[in-house]
């Protein structure tokens, strides 16, 4: 059977919970359109997310991989369109690239404009088609992704969705979704990704 490889993030930050990791802990195993969701909750640490992601796309050979991470200010689904190639530091916050030798972007390789369809008329859940994921992890677990599918020849779909904090682990006056509703909008989004 094929597979589809999911990755969470770990908490981070303030952020003590990170409903990624809960939503892919909820799927991992579920039969999502005849593809095994195989889930993966990544450090937020560089270069350690593309460790494991490269040894799990290595190991399963997935049909796709799609990337959840939390947008803790944000409330809606955002699918992101592409990775940029350039990272923060950490400690004196400037922007370097991630590969020098690297191209500027690389674009979302997921049906990104039917995923945001159905997120919102199935799952009616708020949802965006948004520029891209920033300058931290996220952004750098899709651009290496997509570069290492690319590098390798694979024939691997991959990209990004941004989500809230669950209505159950936000702070007061934080934007968030409930948590049961955005495992139903990601299981909408990857029967849509495998199709
Ligand atoms: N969100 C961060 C990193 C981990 C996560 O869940 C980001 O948006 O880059």
């Amino acid at each position: 059977m094929k597979t589809i490889l999911l990755t969470g993030f770990e908490p981070f930050h303030s952020n003590a919970v990170n409903p990624s990791q809960l939503i892919a802990e909820r799927l991992n195993g579920e039969v999502i359109g005849g593809v095994r969701v195989v889930a993966l909750t990544l450090p937020v640490v560089f270069d350690e997310d593309t460790r494991r992601v490269f040894a799990a796309i290595e190991e399963l050979q997935p049909a796709a991989v799609i990337c959840l991470g939390l947008s803790a200010g944000t409330g809606s689904v955002d699918v992101e369109m592409f990775a940029v190639n350039h990272r923060i530091s950490e400690g004196s916050k400037a922007l370097y690239p991630i590969e020098s030798d690297g191209p500027a972007a690389y674009f979302s390789t997921l049906p990104i404009d039917k995923i945001c369809a159905v997120i919102e008329e199935r799952a009616q859940l708020p949802v965006r088609r948004h520029g891209y994921a920033g300058s931290f992890l996220c952004n750098h677990i899709l651009y290496q992704t997509l570069r290492y599918i690319e590098t390798h020849g694979l024939d691997c779909a991959a990209g990004f969705i941004h989500i809230p904090q669950s209505t159950e682990h936000a702070a007061e006056g934080q934007p968030s979704l409930p948590l049961e509703e955005m495992v139903a909008g990601i299981r909408i989004a990857i029967e849509t990704a495998v199709a």
